[in-house]
């Protein structure tokens, strides 16, 4: 899935991203140091993601694959086909594949601020499903989305899948499900991946792999405002801390310092004592109970749940 900017690129004379800055600019000043997940996603960023799914410790992705493939046959049961799948985020190379199988749908539109990989995953779906209509929409679906004309007479299920509404805090998190009832019509239903409240052990270490690739992720965002905002920041001298946060259901990354560290960004000076951290991402996990009030919040009423074997991943289907 990509993040890439859930706002429209908007660059300086100098080819800065003018949000990027803002935004950690405006976080590096906060008393606890914040800056928002979704600028992990650059390049690099979603490349080290893309690892991320296929470390032993980090189960969502596994888990999720194997609700799509067990559970086939319920799915298409309750959803029934002829309906447009409309998939928020460029759908990755497995799940959507696996639903589309499952439900038989009448067209499937992807939709994507990048339209680089949106293109890319058309593309693949039309040569899995040469016989399925394809309508990418570039578009940044935090707001509601004027869906293609086609599509329009069908019924829609609405497909977002990965637990990626967790990484929004609760307030956000309900105004995108709005915006995805405005987008899907009033006919519609919405498969939604979820992931669960566990032993923290287990969350912990999906968010700190051994092998290191979670650490790369977060201090890529050091990286990277050092390259695109001309920083100074010692990215070695931060360490990678994943946290449970109990109040919240929540695990936080944080880059921590090491030690008393002095840096500038874009001409500007900041320091960090020793221990202090940047929140840099925040992942929220959901109990039965917390996932359906949040998308009753968000207009729309549970009707199916599954989970996988494992107990750790939840796939909710909801109708507006
Ligand atoms: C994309 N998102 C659902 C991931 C998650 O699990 O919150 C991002 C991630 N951050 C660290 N590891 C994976």
């Amino acid at each position: 899935p990509t993040q890439q900017g859930l706002t429209l690129v908007d660059k300086d004379d100098s080819g800065v991203d003018t949000a990027f800055r803002r935004d950690v600019l405006a976080g590096l000043a906060q008393p606890q140091k914040a800056i928002p997940a979704r600028w992990l996603y650059d390049d690099a960023g979603s490349r080290l993601f893309e690892e991320i799914t296929q470390v032993p410790e980090y189960y969502p992705t596994r888990a999720e694959t194997e609700i799509l493939s067990a559970k086939a046959g319920e799915f298409a049961r309750r959803i029934g086909p002829g309906r447009a799948v409309v998939e928020f985020g460029s759908g990755s190379s497995v799940k959507t594949p696996l639903l589309l199988s499952a439900v038989d749908p009448a067209a499937y539109v992807p939709l994507d601020i990048s339209g680089d990989f949106l293109r890319a995953a058309a593309e693949r779906l039309s040569a899995q499903f040469p016989d399925l209509p394809v309508y990418p929409v570039e578009a940044d679906f935090m707001r509601q989305v004027e869906l293609p004309a086609e599509v329009s007479a069908l019924p829609k299920l609405g497909f977002f899948p990965g637990s990626t509404i967790g990484n929004m805090v609760p307030r956000t998190a309900v105004d995108l499900l709005r915006a995805m009832r405005a987008t899907l019509g009033s006919n519609s239903l919405l498969l939604i991946g979820m992931d669960l409240i566990k032993d923290i052990a287990v969350l912990e270490a999906a968010y700190d792999d051994a092998a290191g690739v979670t650490a790369a992720f977060n201090r890529n965002l050091a990286r990277r405002i050092n390259s695109e905002l001309g920083g100074t920041i010692p990215v070695e001298r931060l360490q990678h801390e994943a946290r449970w946060n109990d109040e919240f259901a929540r695990i936080e990354m944080h880059l921590v310092a090491r030690e008393p560290l002095e840096f500038t960004v874009a001409d500007q000076p900041f320091a960090m004592a020793r221990g202090e951290t940047i929140h840099t991402e925040n992942s929220h996990k959901f109990s039965r109970r917390s996932a359906n009030a949040l998308l009753l919040a968000g207009g729309w009423t549970p009707v199916a749940r599954w989970t996988d074997s494992g107990e750790l991943f939840s796939l909710i289907l909801a109708e507006a």
